[in-house]
């Protein structure tokens, strides 16, 4: 139990938005990922959990061109970027659960900025999608493909303005794992960007052993702490058939867990998302209760 870092606070804060993306459900994502028990499971492994409950978007709000459900989305993003502010001021661990990934712009803010005095932070982003798109490049106009880019400062960078002036995350420490559904242009835009980026191919080829230790070595290195923002579209519909925009032939269970497990080991976790659980199209709520165990997985949990 002493694998991380010693901070033992953990505050959970959900999100229950849906605003971000085109089909609807991952609003609940926070209820079916409690409801399997996470609390009562992280108080076990010896953490002290307060659970600062969700935010909940506004009803109604005002889309910007090529920026769907705009208002609602940055509304929500400022409540929880208010939260996590709090939480980190609080000494504890933030824990956000989605939603849809539109909430790491809120959430990665926060944590760049609250760190800002002490250092960068770095991320990795586990998805099967990039969400590397801007206002510009984006074809659907949905938010969710856009806060990794955005809290990157590659746009939009209204998407992260909450009136903190941003701090935004360099690339140079920012890892993406597991993708394998990549706009072109918004694959181009990382490249320009000079993101890290171990795609399926790459895990297939190496290793998700491998690949992690060089991705926490990438974002880890020099830096405060990792944040981990956890798409489980990541994972095969096999597995985690409850999710928002499921893509065929992702990672297995078991190398997310291999990939979180590393992450606890390198005692470099400072915040975590777990997003984009859709109870609606769960089966028995199998991918919330897969969630849960990743996150226990993610800050340590001992399995012998
Ligand atoms: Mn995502």
């Amino acid at each position: 139990m002493d694998k991380l870092n010693n901070n033992r606070s953990i505050d959970i804060i959900g999100v229950q938005i849906d605003f971000g993306a085109a089909r609807k459900g991952v609003a609940m994502g926070p209820l079916a990922i409690r409801y399997a028990g996470l609390k009562k499971d992280l108080r076990k492994m010896g953490y002290v959990v307060r659970d600062k409950g969700d935010i909940i978007p506004p009803e109604d709000g005002m889309s910007l061109r090529h920026m769907i459900k705009f208002e609602q989305v940055n509304a929500t993003n400022k409540q929880l970027y208010n939260a996590v502010y709090k939480t980190l001021e609080d000494g504890h661990i933030p824990l956000v659960l989605g939603g849809d990934h539109s909430i790491a712009a809120g959430s990665v803010s926060a944590v760049a900025k609250y760190y800002e005095p002490q250092g960068e932070i770095g991320i990795i982003w586990i998805d099967a999608h990039g969400d590397w798109n801007n206002d510009k490049s984006t074809e659907t106009g949905n938010m969710h493909g856009m806060p990794f880019s955005a809290v990157c400062g590659w746009g939009p960078n209204s998407m992260v303005d909450f009136g903190q002036k941003p701090h935004f995350v360099p690339t140079a420490h920012c890892v993406q794992v597991a993708g394998h559904d990549f706009d072109r242009p918004e694959a181009e835009r990382m490249k320009k960007a000079g993101m890290n980026v171990f795609p399926m191919s790459d895990i297939d080829r190496r290793g998700m052993h491998d690949i992690m230790a060089e991705a926490i070595r990438i974002a880890g290195e020099g830096t405060v702490g990792i944040h981990l923002s956890f798409d489980v579209d990541a994972i095969t519909p096999e597995y985690a058939p409850g999710t928002g925009t499921p893509v065929a032939n992702g990672i297995t269970a078991r190398e997310a867990f291999l990939a979180v497990e590393m992450l606890a080991d390198s005692g470099k976790l400072i915040s975590m998302d777990l997003v984009e659980v859709n109870p609606i199209l769960d089966e028995r709520n199998k991918t919330g209760m897969l969630a849960s165990e990743l996150i226990q997985m993610a800050f340590g949990k001992i399995v012998y």
